[in-house]
């Protein structure tokens, strides 16, 4: 099938159609909704609703075509026993993973609030990937997964940029994936960290990957 080129940052970024999966990360109320985790930590929660609206369009664009979709949620078991004390001990937030928020527990497995959101929600035959960690690769098994599919290209979609996007497109790096990160379709509790993210992927000839638009990936899918 014909290759797709998406003028991108620092240079046009080329993918094979059905061999790129789009990845959604942690798009899950804990971030997004007040009461969460990420409300928890102190954060304005309503940053990163701008970022719902691009991914739903990109979901749309993936699903339309049958390209493989990747969501993720960061997701501990009810034991806490793949949560190190070391990320639930750091700090000194409101309430800790595992506490009872009025979403359910924080970041636990199954609780209301580790649901993705109802605009985003994955469809049976997409991968849902409860991750430990801020990376997505780290304890889960999904670069094994994404083999079996001959998946070589990742769309990085999500929240939060600095964090487990960032965190999960280095590691994605690392494994021979070349990564488009979508601008509007991420976002941060920080505006400046969200910007630094873009700026230090793409530096040094795209040392981690590529950014663009979505208005610009778009438009490669259908050229006029
Ligand atoms: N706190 C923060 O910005 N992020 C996280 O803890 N996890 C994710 O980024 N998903």
């Amino acid at each position: 099938m014909k290759r797709i080129d998406v003028p991108a940052t620092p240079f046009h970024y080329p993918f094979s159609p059905g061999r790129t999966a789009l990845v959604v990360i942690d798009m899950q109320r804990d971030f997004v909704e007040p009461g969460g985790f990420g409300a928890s930590l102190g954060n304005d929660v309503t940053r990163l609703h701008a970022a719902i609206e691009p991914i739903a369009t990109l979901l749309a664009a993936w699903r339309a075509r049958g390209w493989p979709v990747v969501h993720t949620r960061e997701a501990h078991r009810g034991d806490l026993s793949d949560c190190p004390p070391a990320k639930r001990l750091r700090g000194a937030p409101r309430l800790r993973i595992g506490d009872a928020g009025t979403m359910g527990r924080l970041l636990i497995r199954g609780e209301p609030g580790t649901a993705i959101i109802p605009a985003l929600a994955p469809l049976a035959d997409e991968l849902v990937i409860d991750k430990p960690g801020k990376g997505m690769f780290w304890s889960t098994g999904l670069h094994d997964m994404l083999q079996a599919q001959r998946v070589s290209h990742l769309v990085f979609t999500g929240v939060t940029t600095e964090v487990c996007v960032q965190t999960s497109m280095r590691e994605a790096n690392d494994r021979g994936y070349d990564c488009l990160l979508v601008e509007d379709a991420t976002e941060s509790y920080f505006a400046e960290f969200k910007a630094a993210t873009l700026a230090m992927i793409a530096a040094q000839g795209a040392i981690v990957g590529w950014h663009a638009p979505s208005a610009a990936l778009l438009a490669a899918l259908d050229p006029a």
